[in-house]
This record gives structure tokens, sequence and C-alpha cells, in this order.
């Protein structure tokens, strides 16, 4: 037996520590479900009795409700505390632990950011990278630059898109519409292509528009040669997406806001979802982003991630349809080592875990609560 081996069989789960932090953003987040200036996020770590410690983040948007999920983590650690590090178990336990409260929201937060931390601890336990603990390889990973391009003034877009292009040189990126009136949105397509040139341009809508309103809106855009019109509705509007989705001929994305993998199976029977998307945060962690790429293989359908991109591109690289990459630097300010895109392209470093540490001065200037 290998001293991994060892580690791998023994270790047990001692304590968990979520801790909030507030950091800045580059560039704030201007979208419509809100403005952020500040970007908030829950710091997990997981300590074991082989003295491995896995870690991972939460991104919840709204800094007051950060005590709340650091409240439901806890409540979650003492389920597993003293059990072997077994991620998929815990995340068995986990939901059969918050069955009777709801698994959904807060429930699914909580479990999300214990699973990250558990399959890192686990990773790091084994001695790999965890796209390789999972059986695949480092590699690149095509991505788009999210870190831009929010509904603030027409003017200041074309610069950041040509900024945006050559941050590591992307040929795809994103860019959030649903502005009052069809012109504003045409002007602000004009611009980023304008100062991007040629790049595959994905649309964002956040949900702005109302459906009778969206129909008319995906129409008018349609001739556009945009890449996808990402949630122009309610998220969770199934018919209004599988009606949508027979109109338009733009593809429609959609599953940032999916809350496990059932929800993927609810928009897949409804013919809703040409392309979809997973949030580390709400599809339930690593677990519940193998289960619901398995689906959109077993589907056919695309499915890229949305944030976390420092996990996400180790999934993607075991994901049968792996689609793109959303590229992000939000946790940048507090994490070690973070990674750079490269020729639009993101790959993880080949060393064991999933490459979430901490820059610990970081995180005491960032410490909130
Ligand atoms: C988004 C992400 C994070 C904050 C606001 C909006 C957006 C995306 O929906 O898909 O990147
Ligand atoms: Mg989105």
């Amino acid at each position: 037996m290998t001293a991994a081996e060892v580690v791998v069989e023994s270790a047990t789960l001692r304590a968990v520590r979520a801790r909030p932090v507030l950091v800045p953003l580059r560039r704030p987040v201007i979208a419509g479900i809100g403005r952020f200036d500040e970007w908030p996020l829950v710091l997990v770590d997981v300590e074991t009795s082989a003295g491995v410690v896995g870690s991972g983040y939460l991104a919840p948007y709204r800094a007051a409700a950060m005590p709340a999920i650091v409240a439901e983590i806890d409540d979650l650690a003492a389920v597993w505390r003293g059990k072997v590090i077994a991620p998929l178990d815990a995340f068995g336990a986990f939901g059969d632990a918050l069955n009777l409260v709801g698994i959904a929201g807060v429930s699914m937060i909580a479990r999300a950011a214990l699973d990250m931390a558990l399959w890192d601890a686990h990773a790091k336990a084994a001695g790999l990278p965890l796209v390789r603990l999972l059986g695949g390889t480092p590699g690149p990973v095509r991505a788009y630059n999210s870190n831009g391009l929010w509904r603030h003034e027409i003017s200041t877009l074309a610069e950041e898109a040509a900024q945006l292009r050559g941050e590591g040189g992307f040929t795809a990126m994103k860019l959030r519409l649903g502005h009052p009136s069809l012109r504003h949105d045409l002007d602000a397509i004009k611009a980023v292509r304008d100062g991007a040139g040629e790049v595959d341009l994905m649309v964002d809508f956040n949900q702005a528009l109302g459906y009778g309103d969206a129909i008319r809106r995906c129409h008018e855009l349609d001739e556009q040669g945009l890449y996808w019109f990402e949630e122009p509705i309610r998220y969770d509007n199934v018919e209004g997406y599988s009606r949508l989705a027979q109109q338009v001929r733009t593809p429609l994305q959609l599953g940032e806001n999916y809350y496990g993998a059932r929800d993927l199976f609810t928009f897949l029977r409804a013919g809703a979802v040409p392309y979809a998307m997973a949030d580390l945060m709400r599809i339930g962690g690593v677990s519940g982003w193998l289960r619901t790429a398995g689906l959109a293989a077993a589907a056919g359908t695309q499915l890229s991630n949305h944030l976390y991109p420092e996990i996400s591109a180790h999934l993607m690289r075991v994901t049968p349809t792996a689609h793109w990459l959303e590229w992000v630097d939000w946790a940048a300010p507090i994490l070690a080592e973070p990674l750079r895109p490269v020729d639009g392209c993101l790959t993880v470093r080949d060393a064991p875990g999933t490459g979430v540490a901490w820059g610990e001065t970081a995180v005491r200037k960032y410490a909130v609560g």
C-alpha cells in the first residue's frame, strides 16, 4: 500500500471552518438581477485527521445571507464529523439530513460548499489533481471572458470589449442585455463588436424580460448572429422556455439557477434547453455536477459552467458534452495562486486537489463578521 492509499482510506473529517469575506471587484457587476460593487465569498475549509485540508468557496451574491449559510454549513459539518472523507457518501447523507427542511436554496448551497472542500481533500489525500482522480487529464478548456460588459453606459463598452479580448487571448465574451429598449440592446452589441472585432458573442438577459417582451426582443435580435440568448425570462418558467426555444433560432442558454440535476431533467423533458449550464454552488458541488453532466451527456445537451472556473475547469475535462468555460477572476483577490487563461483557454495545474487555496493575508484584509 502506498502512503496516498493509507491516507485516502483512513482520513476522517475532524473540523470545518467557514469564513465570510467581501472582496473588491475590478469592474462592478451590473445586471438585470442587481448591482454589486463588492463580491461576497464564503471560504470553506475541511480539516481531516490525516492533516490534509480541503478548501472550496461560495459566491452567494447577498452579503447579508452569509451568516445563515455559515450556520447551515456548521449544521451539516456535524452530520459528517468523524466519518471517512468519501465525498459522494457525504453528499448523500447531507441530502438525507436536509430533506425535511427542503433541499434547494441555502440547504443546497451549504451542501455544495462542503462537497467542494471534501473533494479537494479527497484528491489531495490521493495525491492527484481532481481531474485525474475523476479519470481525466489536465488540459486546456475553451473559455469565454465574462469579466465585464455589464448593463452600464454604452460609451464604455467598446473599450472594455477590447480589454476583455486582450486579457487572455479570448475569442468569445458575454454581454449583458435586457435594456428597456431594443435600440439600447442593439447599440450595446454594436459597441462590443466595434471594440472586440470578430468574436463569438454570448448575451445574457439575467431574467430581465417578461414573457411577451422576450418573444418580441428575441425575435428582433435573432438576426444578430449572437451565440446564445441566456435567461431572457424568469429562470423557473419551464413552459415559457419551452415555447421560446421553439420560436427563436438563436439557441437559448439557462441553468445557473438549477438546484441539482433534477432541475435540468425537468427542463430537458420540456424540450426547453438547447444549451445548459451549471453553477457549482447551486447544482451541488462536484457531486451534483457529475450527476448533471451524466444527464446532459445522455440528452446530448452541451454543458457549460457558471462561475467557479477554478473547479469547473477540472470538471469540464471529464464532461462528455463540455461546451464553454465561463471565465471570471472574482475570487482572485483571496486565492493563493489564481489561474490565468492563455490563448482563450483555462488549464488547471497538475497538482493535488482542486488548486483552491487561500492567500491568508488577503483573507484577513477582506474578512467580515
Ligand atoms: C451573472 C453572474 C454573476 C452575477 C451576475 C450575473 C450572470 C452570468 O448571470 O451568467 O455570468
Ligand atoms: Mg447568466
